[in-house]
């Protein structure tokens, strides 16, 4: 079985893109999706996820990756609370396996899901990208989160992770989270998931866990995924073949130390769905997301895919964030998640991995 490429849709009347437009894009066969007004912990109901369902299969995609089942907080920090919702998260893994699902993505991130300080960056091109800076992320973490919802409150559009109930206690967030260690941080994600195994098994769906973004500390609060060390580490601590891998080389490689495409060799068994995404690099070290194209950035996207088709790779992949083009800009499009650059982006990758499949026939003869 081939590789399979996903496109990110977050659904009917919430995406600017439309299943009709994902149709056109050459090469998608997989709609990862999430039922998007869920708060972490909830369950998902069978009527619920039955709906998105049609939508997908209607346009004959399949919806084998989930993006994001999220963590309730009780789990990160710990709670007593914590098993009620684990139960719950088993309840959502056995819902899931009765629309085949295979592999549910989820990040152990306190508090903060992925962090940028400007998400309309030029790029010096006409098109922007979502950009960090180093020196914003030092401060308070009010202006910070303030910059992001003031999206959702003027475009009345929601970002996963991002949710305005969890972003207006963010106060009493940060106490509940002071005691949380790193170590700590890492036994509770150890109980998470050992929890979860036999469920996983039962249902044949892969936990696959995203890299930190940005991969090391921010305002204080532990991050674990973000390097090759902690990688191992995870994979070790639980040594399962359904404890496995979102490996986001965007996220990874935000630390131009981290070798993705060395990482992919190295772990490619445990890896069940890769995001792709080029980063620039600054030399102050800031960052802005780039195009696909090998050139436009320093993370290494031909030796990654060739890390991927060397390996057999036959998980999920998508083209991770894109810039914004053309006249997409604040207000028609997700930070991200427009339409036009990650189309180019999967033109990209999937041309790479056509020449590759090419250049292995001929060595058979
Ligand atoms: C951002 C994404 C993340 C990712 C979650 C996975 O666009 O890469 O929000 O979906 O961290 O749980
Ligand atoms: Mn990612």
């Amino acid at each position: 079985m081939p590789m399979k490429m996903g496109w990110r849709w977050y659904g009917e009347g919430n995406d600017p893109v439309t299943l009709s437009d994902i149709k056109q894009i050459p090469g998608v066969t997989s709609i990862v999706w999430a039922l998007h007004n869920k708060m972490p912990g909830e369950i998902w109901e069978i009527d619920e996820i039955q709906k998105v369902a049609d939508q997908i299969h209607a346009y004959g995609f399949d919806m084998d990756v989930v993006e994001s089942v999220n963590v309730h907080d009780d789990i990160k920090i710990g709670l007593p609370t914590r098993d009620q919702y684990i139960e719950n998260y088993k309840q959502c893994i056995r819902n899931l396996s009765k629309f085949g699902v295979k592999v549910i993505c989820y990040n152990f991130m306190p508090i903060f899901d992925w962090t940028r300080t400007d998400l309309f960056h030029p790029v010096g091109d006409g098109s922007t990208a979502l950009f960090y800076e180093k020196d914003k992320i030092k401060g308070d973490y009010k202006a910070m989160a303030e910059y992001i919802m003031s999206f959702t409150e003027k475009y009345n559009m929601t970002f996963p992770g991002w949710e305005p109930e969890r972003m207006a206690k963010l106060d009493e967030l940060f106490k509940a989270y002071a005691p949380v260690t790193k170590e700590k941080l890492w036994e509770n994600l150890k109980y998470f998931l050992e929890a979860l195994m036999p469920t996983c098994h039962e249902c044949d769906i892969k936990m696959a866990i995203h890299m930190d973004d940005p991969p090391w500390d921010i305002f204080g609060l532990p991050r674990l995924l973000v390097d090759e060390p902690s990688i191992d580490r995870f994979l070790k601590m639980v040594d399962d073949p359904y404890n496995c891998l979102t490996l986001c080389t965007g996220s990874l490689n935000a630390n131009p130390n981290n070798n993705c495409a060395e990482i992919i060799r190295k772990h490619c068994d445990r890896i069940a769905f890769g995001h792709v995404r080029n980063i620039h690099h600054f030399p102050n070290g800031d960052f802005s997301e780039a195009a696909h194209r090998d050139c436009c950035g320093e993370t290494g996207i031909i030796e990654v895919m060739r890390a991927y088709h060397d390996c057999g790779f036959e998980g999920y992949i998508r083209p991770d964030h894109g810039r914004q083009l053309w006249e997409e800009g604040p207000g028609n499009c997700r930070p991200g998640y427009g339409k036009y650059d990650r189309a180019l982006g999967i033109q990209y990758m999937l041309g790479i991995w056509d020449l590759l499949d090419r250049l292995d026939e001929e060595k058979k003869g």
